[in-house]
């Protein structure tokens, strides 16, 4: 018996307590978990004070309390039970903070790390004014555009070739800076296949606005068709009249731009 619980109990990241999953997943648990214990104990405190705020109202008949149980004017109150109810609410407290704080500790630590998989996709993501530059582990480069296959990791490594940037999907709860000289790590998956937008969210010129990539995620074996066309030197024809729509627009867009 005793052995068979400890693991899941020892290991909570095994025990399926801690989220697990895609990074909207992921995100969605905290929010939920977040919202549900604030409104709970919202609804306990503002529920607690105002059945005391109505116990100890002032006015006569009321007959909950007599007047040689009321508190006078600098007078402490001396509780009852012997601080049962303040160790009580300070217990409860302790808890709920100490567990809230150790399971988003958790969460937040498999985010950062991304899941340890070795059949992760490998894409190397270059900002530059005003543009997307994605680069694949058998050198294929494309402009604008980021195939994916859904349902596996995808790890990005982040830089840029001129200012500072920051690559973001919102969809996938992607964010991350784009650091001259420096490489940065993030990751996601997607588990729904279909376009996302990928956007600038660093200020870093007159374009910035219109600096976005289309993400699109594809069922695993159609992008590995795909891939499988793909070679190290550029773009195959249908991505690079793509790249062309993508330019002329940033060429075309940023003119506009006050
Ligand atoms: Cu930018």
């Amino acid at each position: 018996m005793v052995t068979e619980l400890v693991p899941a109990a020892a290991f909570p990241l095994q025990s399926g307590l801690v989220p697990r999953g895609t990074r909207t997943f992921v995100f969605e648990s905290i929010f939920e978990v977040f919202l549900l214990l604030g409104t709970l104990v919202g609804v306990v405190v503002v529920g607690y004070m105002l059945y005391n705020a109505y116990k100890y109202r002032s006015g006569s008949g009321n007959g909950h309390i007599d007047d040689e149980d009321r508190l006078v004017l600098g007078e402490l109150p001396s509780g009852s039970g012997g601080g049962r109810k303040l160790f009580t609410s300070f217990f409860m407290s302790m808890i709920i903070v100490v567990s809230l704080v150790s399971w988003t500790y958790l969460t937040l630590l498999y985010v950062e790390e991304g899941p340890s998989d070795a059949e992760s996709l490998d894409v190397e993501v270059e900002g530059y004014q005003f543009g997307w530059r994605f680069t694949y582990p058998n050198g294929h480069t494309t402009d604008g555009v980021l195939r994916v296959p859904a349902d596996r990791p995808v790890q990005l490594t982040i830089t840029t070739a001129d200012v500072f940037h920051n690559f973001g999907i919102t969809e996938l709860r992607v964010k991350s800076d784009a650091i001259p000289g420096q490489e940065t790590e993030t990751w996601f998956t997607a588990d729904e296949p279909g376009t996302y937008t990928a956007q600038c969210y660093e200020l870093c010129g007159a374009g910035h606005s219109y600096m976005s990539a289309e993400v699109i995620v594809m069922p695993p074996d159609e992008y590995e068709a795909w891939y499988a066309n793909t070679t190290a030197d550029n773009a195959t024809a249908s991505e690079s009249s793509a790249d062309e729509s993508v330019a002329a627009k940033s060429s075309l867009r940023p003119a506009v731009v006050p």
